[in-house]
């Protein structure tokens, strides 16, 4: 798969990985926009915005709760594991729109959450913020102040952690290979990395099972899964 770009990949320093749902297809977390995605069941756009938590915070939290439960019985796959692997041998910074922490789990150090987490939670009105470390007894939990608390996610909407958006955006300007792994690309403005990378130099590979709106500027577009891909990855870049 990636024998055509090898060389590149070999001489590669810093290496930046961009990834949406797809990569956590294979460790049974739903995508979003697939023919399993959470978003046949539930309207997201309903569900993951501020309004639809001030109209209903009980009914949002109930659908958080439902794939926190699915996410913390699921564990990292081979994809996330590869970029991990790569990790101890290159500089690689994972920039993910994923709230799973999957990445972390598999060993990843170098993680950009720009979507938040759904493990962690904070007060709408204090400045609390924490892990969730137990499932609630009443939905929506009350922070210590009596105020409601929120997962702490990104929705639609609102803006992108700041620090963490900046960061980025200086990773994907600087990196000499970006690969884009499982996502549609749909979702501003964490769609616009690879045009960052693009930008200043670097070679662009996707690893999607199908195309995406960015596949015709890529430097290579991979038919594949993210667990079946990325593990050839790695052999290639680090030969050992
Ligand atoms: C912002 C967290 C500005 C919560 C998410 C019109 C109206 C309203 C808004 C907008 C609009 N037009 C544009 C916008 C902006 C909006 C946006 O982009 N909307 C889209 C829908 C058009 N963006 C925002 O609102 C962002 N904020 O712009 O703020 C601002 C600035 C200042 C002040 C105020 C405001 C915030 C966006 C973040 C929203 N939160 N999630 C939660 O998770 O519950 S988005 C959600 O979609 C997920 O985070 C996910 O990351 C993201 C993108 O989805 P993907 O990860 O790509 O997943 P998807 O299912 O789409 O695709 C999966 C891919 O994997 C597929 O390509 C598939 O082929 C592939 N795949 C499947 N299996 C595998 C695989 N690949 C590899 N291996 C496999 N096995
Ligand atoms: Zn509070």
């Amino acid at each position: 798969m990636f024998e055509s770009i090898a060389d590149k990949l070999k001489k590669s320093e810093k290496i930046v990985f961009v990834t949406g749902a797809g990569i956590s297809q294979e460790s049974g977390i739903p995508t979003f926009r697939g023919k399993d995605g959470l978003w046949r069941k539930y309207d997201a756009m309903k569900l993951a915005t501020i309004d639809a938590f001030y109209e209903d915070p009980k009914l949002v939290w109930e659908w958080y709760e439902e794939r926190r439960q699915n996410i913390l019985s699921a564990k990292p796959n081979p994809g996330h594991l590869a970029i991990a692997e790569l990790e101890k041998h290159r500089q690689v910074h994972v920039l993910t729109q994923n709230i799973d922490r999957l990445h972390q789990r598999a060993g990843s150090k170098s993680v950009y959450e720009l979507h938040g987490s759904i493990i962690t939670v904070k007060c709408t009105v204090c400045s609390f913020k924490g892990n969730i470390t137990s499932s609630f007894s009443k939905l929506p939990p009350l922070c210590k102040c009596g105020n409601i608390l929120r997962p702490d996610v990104v929705w639609f909407g609102e803006p992108l952690p700041q620090d963490v958006w900046q960061d980025a955006i200086s990773q994907a300007s600087s990196c000499d290979t970006m690969i884009v792994v499982g996502t549609s690309l749909v979702v501003s403005p964490a769609n616009l990395l690879p045009v960052y990378a693009k930008q200043n130099g670097a070679s662009i590979i996707e690893v999607n099972p199908e195309e995406t709106p960015m596949t015709p500027s890529m430097d290579l577009s991979i038919r594949s899964s993210a667990a079946k891909a990325l593990p050839e990855l790695v052999p290639i870049v680090f030969p050992v």
